[in-house]
């Protein structure tokens, strides 16, 4: 079929799409960042970016001394370390060190200079509730939504104490030690005055839920969320899914909240690069369909770690209207698998995906992570419209507009707010 599109129009559908994606404001759906009433937990900075656990992986492959004498630096000193090897002594291609230059060209540094010292005046000098401000603008990142776990001793004490809400950030209520680690979790538990023992018996599972339903009210959750190994499986006689099933789930039907998994981690697989010392591992996906189709009262959200899942778990996107897939996670948040992964989604399932979240760590991280997803999502929506166009089919710019508030935030909180 010949290409009936004529330049002009291709030109003008390719601004039109590039300019709804640059210009909306996103809702990122889960990051590590925190509410600035956390103070010190939230980080931000050149020393912070430079020791992202991402660089820091990176950075032992060059590093020739124990891991323990890089444990004992400064934060400052691990930065060096880090700046040395990875943007002086190499190029700094990879996607996280891009990701620290990008960040600094975007707040009008001049990276060329190669000036640490001078970035780090910089970054001292900003003033931090005005220096958020400044990020969420030039990532235009509309709302932030944290990880908040009651399992975290530096994040506990501040929920207890309460304090007053930046509406900027929202919550999710992580529960990993929950679910993967019950034996530990449930003295604690005890501790914390719910009535629990490690026997799953009707009384400590009623006793769970108090617990997930008084965080959930405390923090505001918008949705529940937890990682899990590659061969977690369901149904199954684990500690893991009796929880889900009899605790975790009944919860999230009764408050009306999604809950989101994140199968495909190997935690600790080299415990001496702590954080960054974990692995991908792929996951059983019929296990995650058993549990999707087991309960259609509730609302899963997926992100999968291994890019060997992504395709089938599109597939069980079209199968299932309670499964919302998002974001290309940690691993899989590089730019060639963001586009094949947005690619796919986009032609599998359509726009009722969330295609990406930053999953920051670091405050000014938010700026790198959504202009890189930014351009390529532009990319591959261009594309989708040119091939509508080329059937006859015209799209307004209303409707690139709607679609684009979809992809960056919309589809996620109709979900959220769907009843299922
Ligand atoms: O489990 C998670 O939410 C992961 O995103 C983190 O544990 C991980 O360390 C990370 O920062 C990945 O981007
Ligand atoms: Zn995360």
């Amino acid at each position: 079929m010949k290409n009936a599109l004529t330049e002009a129009r291709r030109k003008a559908l390719t601004a039109q799409v590039e300019k709804a994606v640059a210009a909306t404001p996103v809702y990122d759906i889960h990051t590590h960042l925190y509410d600035p009433a956390f103070g010190e937990l939230l980080l931000c900075g050149i020393d912070d970016l430079l020791t992202y656990h991402y660089l820091v992986a990176e950075s032992f492959r060059y590093f020739d001394f124990p891991y323990e004498k890089f444990w004992a630096l400064s934060k400052t000193q691990q930065a060096d370390l880090i700046w040395d090897v990875l943007f002086l002594q190499h190029s700094p291609i990879s996607e996280a060190c891009r990701g620290v230059l990008t960040t600094l060209q975007m707040l009008g540094l001049d990276v060329k200079k190669r000036d640490l010292p001078k970035l780090r005046k910089w970054f001292a000098a900003q003033k931090p509730d005005a220096y958020i401000t400044r990020c969420m603008e030039v990532a235009r990142v509309r709302q932030i939504c944290m990880t908040n776990s009651p399992f975290d001793d530096l994040e506990r004490p501040r929920w207890e104490k309460g304090f007053r809400r930046d509406e900027r950030f929202t919550s999710a209520l992580r529960i990993d030690p929950l679910l993967v680690a019950w034996n530990d979790t449930a003295p604690k538990l005890a501790k914390w005055g719910y009535k629990v023992t490690t026997e799953l018996s009707d009384r400590t599972l009623s006793e769970v839920r108090r617990f997930l339903a008084d965080w959930s009210e405390r923090i505001d959750a918008k949705y529940l969320m937890v990682s899990l190994p590659p061969d977690f499986t369901y149904p199954g006689d684990n500690a893991c899914a009796r929880l889900m099933e009899t605790a975790v789930l009944p919860h999230c039907r009764e408050s009306g909240l999604p809950f989101a998994m994140m199968p495909g981690v190997k935690r600790a697989v080299n415990p001496q690069l702590r954080l960054a010392g974990d692995g991908v591992g792929r996951c059983d996906t019929g296990t995650f369909e058993n549990l999707i189709a087991a309960h259609p009262d509730n609302k899963f959200l997926i992100t999968a770690l291994s890019r060997e899942n992504q395709y089938e778990f599109c597939v069980a996107a079209r199968k299932f209207r309670n499964l919302h897939i998002f974001g290309c996670w940690w691993f899989t948040n590089v730019p060639h698998l963001i586009e094949e992964i947005t690619r796919m989604r986009l032609e599998l399932v359509g726009l009722s995906i969330t295609p990406q979240h930053s999953d920051a760590r670091v405050l000014d991280q938010i700026i790198y992570k959504w202009e890189h997803s930014r351009r390529i999502i532009s990319g591959v929506l261009v594309d989708k419209y040119l091939d509508l166009a080329r059937t006859g089919w015209e799209t307004t710019t209303a409707e690139i507009q709607r679609d684009v508030n979809d992809l960056f935030g919309g589809a996620f909180e109709r979900f959220c707010g769907a009843s299922k």
